[in-house]
């Protein structure tokens, strides 16, 4: 099966900001994909191609577009969509550059997933089977986070870190997932009670508490439930001038390592996400020595092999956010799961705070058999049709 046509749209993400959906035709169907895009966007990211200028605030996609459908299409039509090395390695030459800015990661991350959509399609097996395959890992459902408390740059003046996220742990993905359900509800019930402006929402579904501290906020959650939590920090969104500046006061590097102590002593955490800001990696390694929580690295690896070698090195964390927009390809996206498992790190695949409906990073994950997966609350369209998605596969993989 050739890929006979490719071709782009502009279309609008969950937070109201234009981004692409991909159309790639072949003879037996039609294949799309929808690109996500992130609000506290790590500085090494690799680069979204966006138009500038007045229209649309200056994120239209318009010239994206046109890279796409003139300089994309007319080199991959009539490769065979069953070759995802092969079409990846073409789109990098065709961009030529370290982090993507020819061509765009936006441009280039929706071409490779409908590629791999289509190439499993016409394999003949399910998507989750097919990335399993390029992967050479075992399919495994994920252990879903929940994030129940929005922070930081996904919200208007909420507490200063990002996320707080849930994650019963009951056996199966279900019964993970619509026990996170009862518990975000009764999380809201007891928040509206409290006042009815903290039931209101941010970016990713979860509550926005006019509350001042993480501990308030975990304090609030640990009422209506008993369950395991992880942060994510997302530091580097407040570090200014060689310090941590939060709502509560200033904080160095060890006094925020002996903060999330504290923390760690007082509520059932499990993984503390960008604890530190994104380039330092000798902080990094300090808090992944003193603290047996799992340390997971986001902003700090952005998905990128040489930035997880350089982690992997320095001992800076335990485990690993796989986001694919990060790096731009999925065989990039498998290569540095490759690294991370060989090296013992957890893996949780990761939406980004403005999305579309795709579900594909469901498939992704139970494909490479990360052991976990965040996508936000379990509530709002875009959040859930990925749950939604696992709840499909783990009984397929069940029968
Ligand atoms: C994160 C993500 C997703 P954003 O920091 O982990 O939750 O946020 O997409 O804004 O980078
Ligand atoms: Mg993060």
């Amino acid at each position: 099966m050739e890929i006979e046509k490719i071709s782009a749209r502009e279309i609008i993400d969950s937070r109201g900001n234009p981004t692409l959906k991909i159309y790639l035709e072949t003879r037996d169907g039609e294949f799309t994909a929808g690109v996500p895009s992130g609000a506290s966007t790590g500085e090494h990211e690799a680069i979204e191609l966006r138009d500038g200028g007045d229209r649309l605030m200056g994120k239209g996609v318009k010239k994206a577009i046109k890279k796409i459908e003139k300089k994309i299409a007319p080199e991959l039509e009539g490769l065979k969509t069953y070759d995802q090395k092969e079409i990846d390695k073409k789109l990098l030459e065709l961009d030529g550059t370290e982090n993507k800015e020819n061509l765009g990661a936006n441009s280039i991350l929706g071409v490779s997933i409908a590629a791999c959509k289509a190439g499993a399609f016409c394999n003949g097996i399910p998507l989750y089977e097919y990335i399993g395959k390029l992967s050479g890992s075992e399919n495994g459902l994920p252990r879903p986070l929940f994030n129940v408390v929005n922070g930081g740059s996904h919200t208007g003046g909420g507490v200063d870190f990002q996320e707080f996220m849930i994650s019963p742990d009951e056996g199966s993905f279900k019964s993970n997932y619509f026990r996170a359900a009862e518990i975000y509800g009764r999380l809201g019930n007891y928040l509206e009670k409290k006042n009815p402006m903290w039931k209101n929402i941010g970016d990713e579904g979860g509550y926005v508490p006019e509350l001042k501290t993480p501990d308030e906020v975990l304090s609030a959650i640990k009422r209506v439930a008993d369950v395991d939590l992880i942060l994510d920090v997302a530091a580097t969104e407040f570090f200014e001038e060689g310090v941590y500046k939060m709502k509560t006061g200033e904080k160095s590097t060890e006094e925020m390592i002996d903060y999330y102590q504290e923390l760690t002593e007082k509520f059932p955490i499990i993984a503390i996400e960008d604890p530190l800001e994104e380039n330092d990696f000798e902080g990094w390694s300090q808090i992944n020595k003193k603290l047996d929580q799992m340390i997971i690295g986001d902003d700090l690896l952005v998905t990128n092999p040489k930035k997880i070698k350089e982690a992997i090195e320095k001992d800076s964390c335990n485990g690993m956010i796989l986001k694919i927009n990060q790096i731009g390809t999925i065989t990039e996206s498998l290569e540095a799961a490759r690294l991370a498992k060989e090296n013992g790190w957890e893996i949780i695949v990761s939406h980004r705070s403005g999305e579309t409906t795709d579900s594909f990073i469901a498939d992704f994950s139970v494909g490479v058999g990360s052991g976990f997966i965040k996508s936000g609350a379990p509530a709002r369209g875009e959040r859930v049709v990925k749950y939604n998605r696992l709840l499909e596969i783990e009984e397929e993989i069940s029968i």
